[in-house]
């Protein structure tokens, strides 16, 4: 891979998982000139940057007061908006604003396939690069799954091909993708905080077709296709739970059984699947339309798919007890999330209790109101918003908790034989957890402890 611009002074901005991963490539790269900074006094990572790059000139605190010369880079890492007052103030001494994505596609001479979306991202990501690995291929996955795209490069030297989950965030500051492949899963409310209408997020999102040359869209969500009417239909594969495209996946009963299909193909058996819920068989839909776009055969995929469980954290069976079955979707940090595994799950009257809440997104909660409606029995909520949702609901369907060993406790009380206590928070995780796994990590043990004890176990 060829050097980073030796012309160019770079200032690196965030000292996450991101700011990071900059650095360590400008090493590699053998080019010093540049400086980290984050806008926190006294960043997590402090420490760490001084014992590992004494070198490196750093700034913490308020950084309206560095001076940029015209052409000098601002690298922003994705959790800082590009609205903070001394990102506007360097781009104003003509600082041009770039990512770490960005670097990486000026160095990347191999193929990506590239997935954003508000729900189901680090699903189909990671399904992407299972499916391709199988089919031979040397694959990187990175991005907003957890994993830096540079961290990446250095890691994996002999790759065929990268599978980039991307957020928002990180699309909102590239001009340009060029990817072989591309797919917005969906797109409902999410980090309303940062953007200052929905139209905007969308629009965010819409950055990943720039220069695709394959698009794979998703019939069940309007705004999964380009809004560009100019983008060639020759470019666009299709696929989706309703309606059926030539060259597409459509679902279909064959042989009595639902089936994932290529025209009057069958793919897939859902049934023969381990990822379970509506919202799955599209993921898999997605994923299989992307690895199909980046060149493999449908034949190739099926046993990929078949094999794949899901991720930690996303509706995964955390336990049964007395008949009753826990699923912890910690993960679901949002309404769209929360109503995708409601509705998902289609479980008979009075056998579904959701327990939700957390800290708001400034979320619209009312289409998690429909869902409840159609398919909740009681709504056990918690956290620091609880009122928030608890506004929507009827009186009659919420009952109010301190924490969630009261929420699991409630909702064992509360649960019918062969019921389902759904965990779907439809909230971040920051007013009570450090993260959503923590959030979810505390569930299934607290599930665990109360499954041994009911079964005569001494965990206490
Ligand atoms: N921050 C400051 N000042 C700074 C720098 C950071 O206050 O100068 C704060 C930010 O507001 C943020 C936190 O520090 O709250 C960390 O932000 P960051 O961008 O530095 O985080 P990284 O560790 O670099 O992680 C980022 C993504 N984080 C965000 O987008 C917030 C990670 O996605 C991603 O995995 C990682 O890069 C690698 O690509 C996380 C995420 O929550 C999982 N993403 C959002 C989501 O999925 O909903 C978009
Ligand atoms: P992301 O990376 O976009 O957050 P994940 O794959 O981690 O997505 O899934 C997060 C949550 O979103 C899951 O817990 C599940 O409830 C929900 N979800 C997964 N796939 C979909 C989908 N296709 N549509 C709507 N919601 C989904």
């Amino acid at each position: 891979m060829s050097t980073v611009d030796k012309n160019t002074h770079y200032t690196i901005v965030g000292t996450g998982l991101t700011g990071l991963s900059c650095v360590s490539f400008f090493q590699r790269q053998g080019s010093s000139d540049f400086r980290l900074c984050d806008s926190r006094e006294n960043p997590p990572a402090a420490q760490k940057i001084q014992e590992q790059y004494p070198d490196v000139e750093t700034t913490f605190g308020n950084l309206d007061a560095l001076t940029y010369a015209k052409g000098d880079v601002i690298i922003v890492s994705p959790g800082i908006a590009l609205t903070e007052s001394f990102i506007e103030i360097a781009v104003a001494q003509g600082a041009v604003i770039s990512s770490d994505i960005e670097l990486f596609l000026n160095v990347n001479t191999k193929p990506v396939i590239a997935i954003t979306g508000s729900n189901g991202k680090s699903t189909v990501t990671t399904l992407v690069g299972e499916i391709l690995s199988s089919a031979g291929l040397k694959v990187a996955v990175a991005g907003n799954i957890g994993l830096p795209v540079l961290d990446q490069v250095a890691s994996v030297i002999d790759f065929d091909i990268f599978v980039l989950e991307l957020s928002s965030f990180q699309l909102e500051r590239l001009n340009h993708l060029n990817a072989k492949a591309v797919c917005i899963l969906n797109v409902t409310e999410d980090h309303m905080d940062r953007y200052k209408s929905f139209d905007d997020y969308v629009k965010a999102k819409q950055v990943i077709f720039n220069g695709a040359e394959n698009i794979a869209v998703n019939r069940d969500e309007t705004l999964s296709a380009p809004v560009d009417v100019m983008t060639a239909a020759e470019k666009i594969i299709s696929f989706g739970l309703t309606g059926v495209h030539d060259s597409g996946l459509s679902l279909k009963i064959k042989d009595n059984q639902q089936a994932i299909c290529c025209g009057d193909v069958s793919l897939i058996n859902t049934a023969e699947m381990k990822l379970k819920g509506q919202h799955n068989i599209n993921n898999v839909m997605a994923a299989m339309t992307l690895c199909y776009q980046a060149g493999l055969s449908w034949a190739q995929m099926t046993s990929a798919v078949l094999n794949f469980s899901g991720l930690s954290h996303r509706c995964e069976f955390a336990g049964e007890i007395d008949d009753v079955t826990y699923i912890n979707d910690s993960k679901a940090t949002n309404v769209g999330a929360a109503v995708a595994a409601i509705n998902g799950f289609s479980a008979e009257p009075g056998k579904l209790i959701l327990i939700a809440g957390g800290l708001d997104k400034m979320s619209d909660f009312r289409p998690l109101a429909a869902s409840v409606e159609a398919h909740v029995d009681k709504v056990i909520l918690l956290g620091q918003d609880a009122g928030k949702i608890a506004a929507v609901l009827p009186d009659n369907k919420v009952v109010m908790v301190s924490d969630l060993e009261e929420a699991i406790k409630e909702a064992s009380f509360l649960a019918a034989p062969q019921g389902l206590v759904l965990f779907s928070p439809a909230c971040a995780s920051f007013d009570m957890f450090k993260s959503f796994e923590h959030r979810g990590d505390v569930f299934k043990a607290t599930v665990l402890q109360l499954q041994s004890r009911n079964s005569g176990g001494c965990n206490d």
